[in-house]
């Protein structure tokens, strides 16, 4: 008896004790979802509105500095970053449709980067892809007439090889296109009061407060940490009012799907290009590397302090609700005229085959060659371009497909036609595994541009092509 207790009780207080670790893991694992767990919230910072430096109202000029800095994500600990004007991301630019736009953009980086302006409609020259390298010390000034719709772009950098690893480092920022149309909707505008931008992006820290981007052959390693606007465990403060949010999926490779607490809903009123037909009462968003949204948050009858937002289980932004008196004006039920791209009787038809393997993948069998021209394509005459997702090995996730120099439509998604919140003028279309998608596109400006998988490590690995409109 007593050789058997001898080994009964320990083996019955290493029982307890993997008890007591599975219950303080089990209480972990409810605190990260539930969100109770954060320890210290921040507020969300806001990025600078650039100032224009020409005083003619008809010119807009901009000046962006490539920079290195730190940035203090967790308290009292610094991290080495990257930014435009700033340590970390860079500031809004506003253009105005119509306008004369230009822009210096200065490389203060001791290696080579460029600036893509992500869904803007210009020349090939002004586009900022792998063929407008600014080298270290260099300096790079394009400039283009602002001519598409209002809508919330973006601009980050597209040199080849290192992509990943810039963008993951800071370079990042948001365009805002206003146009006539923008301004007489009555749609919430006030920077930084009800129309607020939200960069999300998925981050590892470090122990000493830096970041740590990991990749392995299998892909990226995904961030434990959302942040936003440069943000960790952010919060907002805002009025009982309606909010409209312009919400950029920055991440290397994770995809979103946001939503609000308390199962509320909120109004979709633009994608990539720009602004919907008519807002969409939704209560999910899902958002792809690359992909824009623009939201409605009726904040009016919202109990204080109660409405968070969500990526899947995890609150990602807490909204602080200040008294204020709501008097937003109603959301207009019609917005942008969205005519279809027209398609003539038979038009050209081009095929994108997308494959990959855990980091690396390639567009019709092929990985990216500067020296290539893998399409040549007529200014101003539609096409239907084929996006189809093979898979491939170690392949567990779809591809968000990138159009430089066009906005374009979806026709359909494996044969029917797109949600509704596709139906609106998109650069960037996720491509699900095993799935067919049909674009409509045209473009009218020339030059090189390139297509592409938004996950920034395919295409660093070569997941791009390149095409010439003339
Ligand atoms: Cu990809």
């Amino acid at each position: 008896m007593r050789k058997s207790a001898k080994v009964i009780v320990p083996i019955i207080g290493f029982l307890l004790l993997l008890m007591v670790l599975g219950i303080g893991l089990l209480y972990n694992t409810i605190l990260d979802i539930t969100g109770f767990g954060w320890k210290s919230q921040n507020m969300l910072k806001m990025p600078d509105l650039l100032e224009d430096l020409n005083s003619d109202p008809n010119i807009t000029e901009y000046q962006l500095n490539v920079q290195e800095g730190q940035t203090e994500f967790i308290d009292g600990k610094l991290a080495d970053t990257m930014g435009y004007n700033s340590s970390y991301l860079g500031p809004v630019l506003r253009f105005t449709k119509g306008q004369q736009t230009n822009i210096t953009v200065n490389n203060n980086l001791d290696t080579s980067t460029t600036i893509h302006w992500h869904g803007l409609l210009v020349d090939g020259e002004q586009d900022g892809g792998p063929m407008q390298g600014i080298q270290a010390n260099q300096s790079w000034s394009p400039n283009f007439i602002v001519d598409q719709p209002a809508a919330t772009l973006w601009y980050h950098p597209h040199f080849i090889g290192t992509s990943a690893n810039q963008v993951y480092y800071g370079l990042a920022g948001l365009i805002y296109i206003e146009d006539q149309l923008s301004k007489s909707l009555n749609l919430p505008d006030i920077y930084g009061k009800n129309d607020i931008p939200l960069v999300i992006q998925d981050r590892n820290f470090n122990n000493d407060g830096s970041l740590d981007y990991r990749t392995s052959m299998m892909g990226v390693v995904p961030g434990e940490e959302i942040i936003i606007n440069g943000t960790i465990k952010p919060y907002l403060n805002i009025g009982n009012e309606k909010i409209r949010l312009r919400i950029l999926n920055a991440s290397n490779s994770e995809n979103f799907n946001l939503s609000l607490s308390n199962n509320m809903g909120f109004l979709m009123i633009g994608s990539d290009g720009g602004l919907l037909n008519k807002p969409l009462s939704k209560k999910f968003l899902n958002l792809a590397p690359g992909e824009r949204a623009e939201i409605i948050v009726d904040f009016g009858n919202v109990e204080k302090n109660s409405l968070a937002l969500y990526n899947y289980n995890e609150k990602i932004l807490e909204f602080k609700i200040e008294d204020r008196l709501d008097n937003s004006p109603d959301i207009s039920a019609n917005l942008a005229e969205i005519s279809e791209i027209p398609i003539e009787n038979n038009p050209i038809r081009r095929v994108f085959e997308l494959e990959s393997m855990g980091i690396e993948g390639t567009i019709n069998g092929k990985i990216y060659d500067m020296d290539r021209i893998d399409e040549e394509v007529r200014k101003n005459e539609s096409e239907v371009w084929v996006v189809r997702n093979l898979g491939g090995m170690m392949q567990t996730g779809g591809h968000p497909f990138h159009v430089h120099g066009t906005q374009f439509q979806i026709i359909s998604r494996d044969g029917k036609i797109p949600p509704p919140e596709e139906r609106g003028f998109k650069d960037t279309a996720f491509v699900e595994v095993g799935e067919e998608v049909l674009l409509r596109v045209i473009f009218k400006y020339s030059g090189i541009f390139m297509y592409h998988c938004h996950i920034l490590e395919h295409e660093d690995n070569g997941m791009m092509g390149q095409f010439r409109v003339q």
